[in-house]
């Protein structure tokens, strides 16, 4: 495998609204994210992805741009932005894009042309079709919630919309547009940027003929079978490769709802020349049930395990992963894959930072999983922003569904929990602004924030420190080979990471008991122990509730 400052680089994702306020208004921005460079750099990181910062009427936080070129005033303007590429530069950071190619906003001016009249030169930037027997032209759904058609009046014609009324999807068929986003792409790499996560890349390319899904009621099934993985997603994207991207030194995330273990090395293969790396979604959708994540079912750890062996085996010597828990999409990970109960909080929280850091692909940690942020539980439907959210609770609704319960599942369940403001200290409103935040910070601040870990060395923030530093100083944790040791252990994922010259065994306990370790041919004894989340007395014949040990084998 090709040795690349991506693949060894730790990635760290900011959601700029909810990182740091300096301007007072409530809004994190770009300024409070220069503010907090020296904390970044302090953690390890090499690398920068920023959510959105464009111009943007916010109908989507962002993932709506209304201006590709233009930095949001909100979030402090071109300025800020080039001052933050500076200081990131300065400091041997690399910054990474959020694009959002596959729609606009409706107050794009594209969209606002496309509006005109059916003959405007912008009319084939999107998708319009006519009504079918007086009706939406076919039966998709939007992601959240509703038909995936909107009807406007001007010209009487649907337009598609996979996500919100104000995000239309772009017609990439269309040459045209394929040449203003490799300007736009080209652009930001003029500017100086080390590369790209380009939203939702899977769904660039459309079935043309835009059929009926099979499967109105089976969100994951529609979303592989007629939005993903178009007839001409790979053409696209190659082409976007050799007219830009490959004619700088950035790399490349393309997120993959829809993409599974049988097309995805097809966008990572390194002989295809598409994108460096991308994220499929089968660990995060796992506890999807048929009706999506608010439709949740268990999952055995058996399960789990499989999702990172198997791609791991599908992408080995080809291609390259990416290893995340958690992003601003999904609850707080060790509130979903850990136990955020205060007896377990900090080390359930360490076992998924070793997971992370000892797996072989790009790491990525979202902000706030340093400190262990935890999912929050607001009292009513009125404190959430997350239009997911309120698309979901707006069909149970109609539905008629218990809502008292409906509210539990979005405690669970909501995008918010990601997006709740970075707690920094105990001051109020968590250190993130001065004023009351656009949404209201989780109360469990008190307890985790940045400045009390910084002050204890055996918080989980130095945890992820002391990971880090590991994984830099031990390459073969990068890129080793890996084998799970014991697929079917429901309570251990136990693993091995090697290359000729040095071996790694890594036990993680994700129960809340103990658990015997019953691998004899392992020879644990022999075994060094490197690092452990618990303090001292550590056994290799069985672990404690929620133990992860790194042992050099
Ligand atoms: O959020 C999800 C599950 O809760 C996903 O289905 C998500 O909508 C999907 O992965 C696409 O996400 C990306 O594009 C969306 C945007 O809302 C998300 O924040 C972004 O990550 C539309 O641009």
């Amino acid at each position: 495998m090709k040795k690349t400052w991506w693949k060894e680089g730790i990635v760290y994702q900011i959601y700029p609204r909810s990182f740091n306020d300096t301007s007072g208004n409530g809004i994190g921005d770009i300024p409070g994210i220069i503010e907090k460079l020296d904390y970044i750099k302090s953690l390890g990181v090499d690398i920068i992805w920023l959510c959105p910062v464009y111009e943007s009427p916010n109908d989507d936080n962002g993932y709506d741009i209304s201006d590709y070129r233009s930095i949001s005033k909100e979030f402090g303007g071109s300025e800020a932005f080039d001052e933050l590429l500076e200081q990131m530069h300065f400091r041997g950071l690399k910054l990474v894009m959020d694009l959002v190619l596959n729609h606009s906003s409706d107050e794009h001016y594209w969209f606002q042309e496309s509006l005109k009249s059916k003959d405007n030169p912008y009319r084939d930037y999107y998708f319009w079709r006519p009504a079918k027997n007086g009706n939406v032209p076919n039966n998709w759904v939007s992601f959240f919630s509703g038909s995936a058609w909107l009807k406007d009046d001007i010209t009487d014609e649907y337009f598609l919309h996979l996500f919100t009324k104000k995000q239309p999807d772009l017609n990439w068929e269309n040459p045209k547009v394929r040449e203003e986003i490799h300007d736009i792409v080209d652009f930001w790499c003029k500017k100086g940027v080390d590369g790209f996560r380009m939203d939702v890349i899977s769904l660039i390319s459309k079935k043309l003929d835009f059929p009926d899904t099979a499967y109105p009621e089976d969100y994951g099934k529609t979303i592989k079978n007629y939005y993903a993985n178009g007839p001409r997603i790979h053409e696209y994207l190659q082409e976007l490769n050799r007219k830009v991207l490959s004619k700088y030194d950035i790399m490349t995330v393309g997120e993959g709802p829809g993409i599974d273990l049988s097309n995805g090395l097809d966008y990572v293969d390194e002989d295809r020349e598409e994108l460096n790396m991308i994220f499929h979604f089968d660990h995060m959708f796992i506890d999807n049930g048929v009706g999506g994540k608010y439709d949740p079912i268990d999952v055995p750890l058996s399960k789990f395990k499989k999702v990172f062996s198997d791609w791991d085996e599908k992408l080995k010597n080809k291609g390259w992963g990416s290893i995340f828990l958690g992003n601003h999409d999904f609850s707080r990970m060790v509130s979903r894959f850990g136990n955020d109960n205060k007896l377990y909080h900090s080390t359930s929280a360490k076992l998924l930072a070793m997971l992370l850091l000892t797996m072989r692909g790009t790491t990525y940690i979202y902000q706030g999983d340093e400190i262990g942020m935890t999912n929050v539980a607001y009292p009513s439907i009125d404190d959430y922003n997350d239009v997911e959210t309120l698309g979901s609770w707006n069909q149970a609704l109609k539905r008629g569904d218990d809502m008292d319960e409906y509210l539990k599942l979005v405690h669970r369940q909501s995008r918010d929990n990601a997006r709740t403001p970075m707690q920094w200290n105990t001051k109020k409103n968590a250190g993130f602004s001065d004023i009351q935040p656009w949404l209201k910070v989780n109360p469990n601040y008190v307890d985790i924030n940045v400045e009390s870990q910084e002050q204890d060395e055996n918080s989980i923030l130095n945890f992820y420190r002391k990971m880090v530093t590991y994984r830099k100083a031990n390459k073969v944790l990068v890129y080793g080979d890996y084998e799970c040791v014991d697929e079917a252990d429901e309570n251990l994922y136990v693993y091995r990471r090697w290359n000729s010259e040095q071996s790694y065994v890594i036990l993680l306990n994700f129960s809340d008991s103990y658990q015997a370790i019953a691998y004899e041919d392992l020879n644990l004894e022999s075994t060094e122990l490197a690092i452990s989340n618990y303090l001292e007395s550590h056994s290799t014949s069985q672990l404690r509730p929620w133990e992860a040990q790194l042992r050099k084998y």
